[in-house]
């Protein structure tokens, strides 16, 4: 443990989120809004793949949430395929008013699970911006809209101003959270079998009659041979060839 910390920097988790979305429909705000609580007005393209870092406090450990800010143009996209495969979860945004950035989430949708293997097991939520000029006009899309297509991706809904900084901590935090759960889980199903292999290995059957001879044998090998019949052949023959016969 670091000294004046009551953690363990050995094993504080890292979790990666890639948040993604058309140009300008406010993902550096975001990001900016949850890790510094500040907002610029000021527009600046984001051009290449930035990394934010915010400590949070999970389940009573530290958990370093690191944002990879991906640039909307998805043309550079090939530059983030790397950050892609490494994202264990990601935000998908669009701004309330723009109708193209909200029926492109399918597109960012697509391109994220052919680049993920594993996409269907990641976490994920659908972000809906910009919520603090809704102007109620037939224009916009609504709440119930946006959770419609956030239900039909299996993914958590939430509308955000990342200019009041409504809603943002709450969305991030909680797609950690599901994250360090899941992670979590499968850290704990990676000890079993951790331990179920170790133990396997325990089990292991040195057979070394001749010097030259370093064939192992598994004791679940013996267990087959007295409940399988036709295996009974390749095993004899093999238990044989180290005794040399
Ligand atoms: N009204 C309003 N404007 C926002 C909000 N979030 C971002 N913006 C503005 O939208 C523009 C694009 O924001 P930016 O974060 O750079 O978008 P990005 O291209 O998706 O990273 C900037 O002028 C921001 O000030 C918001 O919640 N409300
Ligand atoms: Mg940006």
């Amino acid at each position: 443990m670091s000294k004046g910390s009551q953690y363990d920097e050995n094993k504080i988790m890292n979790i990666q989120i890639l948040i993604c979305g058309n140009v300008a429909v406010g993902k550096t705000s975001i990001v900016k809004q949850y890790t510094e609580e500040s907002y610029s007005h000021r527009y600046h393209n984001t051009l290449q793949s930035e990394l934010s870092k915010k400590e949070e406090i999970i389940n009573q450990e530290k958990v370093n949430v690191y944002i990879i800010d991906a640039p909307g143009d998805s043309r550079l996209v090939d530059l983030t395929k790397q950050m892609i495969r490494q994202a264990e979860g990601y935000i998908f945004v669009y701004d309330i008013y723009d109708k193209q950035s909200f029926r492109d989430i399918e597109l960012w949708i697509t391109l994220i699970k052919n680049t993920k293997s594993e996409f269907e097991q990641c976490q994920c939520i659908l972000i809906g911006n910009k919520i603090d000029s809704r102007r109620n006009s037939s224009e916009d899309i609504t709440y119930e809209q946006g959770n419609q297509k956030a239900k039909n991706f299996n993914m958590q809904f939430f509308e955000t101003s990342a200019r009041e900084g409504t809603n943002i901590v709450q969305a991030i935090k909680k797609l950690a959270i599901s994250i360090y759960h899941q992670k979590k889980g499968s850290i704990k199903q990676q000890n079993i079998i951790n331990e179920q292999q170790q133990s396997k290995q325990k089990d292991m059957i040195l057979l070394q009659p001749q010097e030259s001879s370093n064939t192992l044998i598994h004791s679940s090998d013996l267990h087959q041979m007295t409940t399988q019949p036709k295996t009974k052949k390749s095993l004899w023959s093999k238990i044989k060839s180290c005794f040399g016969k």
